[in-house]
């Protein structure tokens, strides 16, 4: 009897009319508290059981951003432990306004920090369309700082004019460029500010395609990429070596059927995220401070509370549960 509203919010992230890591991870939060408010179940049982369905299917939208099942997790977490059915609701209720508060408390702690690392007078890249990197950006510019942005257009969904809108609302000098102009204008900038969908235990950033290219060239040219990123956006389970898995959406993004169906040789990859390593990155921005991406592993075991610890509670569990 799932809810129509938990299947709607998941048809909306998979079309993507629902975006963005952070975003995905708040409106998640938000669709599970109001499953649990609206549920009609006669006891905790059932009720452990809708939830955990509306949580499946809510993971099972888009496999990358780490945001979504850790929301997930932290919303969910002690479901196992209540004693009643109202125990079990209230708590659910109670972790997802935490989380959704928190989440846009760390939104704004990022963007005061990051802003630290804008200084007068500089040209700054940013790739996609993150709220966390725009926050930073916006908070230097309000602070009175005299800054330039080079926007990308970020192919094949043009996040990038969501970018060039907002700053544009903003009042700030804005140059917006195709992906592959990158390189002929590094030179030009001073810093690249990026999001983050997922940050991996050894630093690796996974973020929107074409974000390594960008860490890359900046890395050439010897420009610091600053990466802004809750810390609900480091994934927990790459401490026991899980991958993250990298989105392939549908190939009619970049070209139509028609085209690509004319050309029986022709094969459209459509990779929605690739993965810049540690050595391209100078800083991760956290709500919880800035740190080198080395430190990813410290955020992972103080900030969301996975130590490796918590891997062998699990796996004593699966193996009870197993005899
Ligand atoms: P915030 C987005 O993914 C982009 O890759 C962006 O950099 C990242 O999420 C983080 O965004 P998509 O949903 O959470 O556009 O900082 O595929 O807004």
């Amino acid at each position: 009897m799932k809810l129509m509203f938990v299947t709607e919010t998941a048809e909306k992230i998979k079309s993507m009319e629902i975006r963005g890591a952070g975003r995905i991870a708040r409106e998640v939060a938000e669709a599970l508290r109001r499953y649990a408010t609206e549920i009609r179940v006669g006891d905790l049982a059932s009720f452990r059981r809708e939830m955990d369905g509306a949580a499946q299917t809510l993971v099972a939208t888009r496999p990358t951003a780490v945001s979504l099942p850790n929301a997930v997790h932290i919303v969910m977490s002690g479901i196992e432990r209540a004693l009643t059915l109202e125990e079990a609701q209230d708590g659910v209720i109670l972790r997802a306004e935490q989380f959704i508060h928190s989440s846009q408390h760390a939104v704004e702690k990022i963007a005061q920090f990051g802003a630290r690392h804008i200084r007068d007078g500089d040209t700054i890249l940013t790739h996609c369309n993150s709220e966390a990197a725009l926050g930073c950006i916006i908070e230097a510019h309000r602070s009175g700082k005299e800054i330039e942005v080079f926007a990308t257009e970020v192919r094949p969904r043009n996040q990038g004019l969501i970018t060039i809108r907002t700053l544009d609302d903003a009042g700030i000098k804005t140059n917006f460029i195709v992906d592959s102009a990158v390189r002929s204008f590094i030179h030009e900038v001073d810093l690249v500010i990026v999001g983050a969908d997922a940050v991996t235990v050894n630093g690796a950033v996974v973020n929107k395609i074409g974000t390594s290219q960008v860490a890359h060239t900046a890395h050439e040219a010897r420009v610091n990429v600053v990466v802004a990123a809750e810390t609900y956006k480091f994934a927990p389970r790459t401490i026991i070596g899980e991958l993250i898995t990298i989105e392939e959406r549908d190939g009619n993004e970049i070209l139509a059927d028609e085209i690509s169906g004319s050309l029986p040789h022709v094969t459209v990859r459509n990779p929605a995220f690739d993965v810049t390593p540690a050595e391209y990155i100078d800083l991760i921005v956290t709500e919880a401070g800035a740190i080198p991406p080395q430190m990813a592993y410290i955020i992972i075991r103080e900030y969301l509370g996975w130590g490796i610890e918590e891997f062998h509670k699990t796996f004593e569990i699966n193996t009870r549960n197993e005899d």
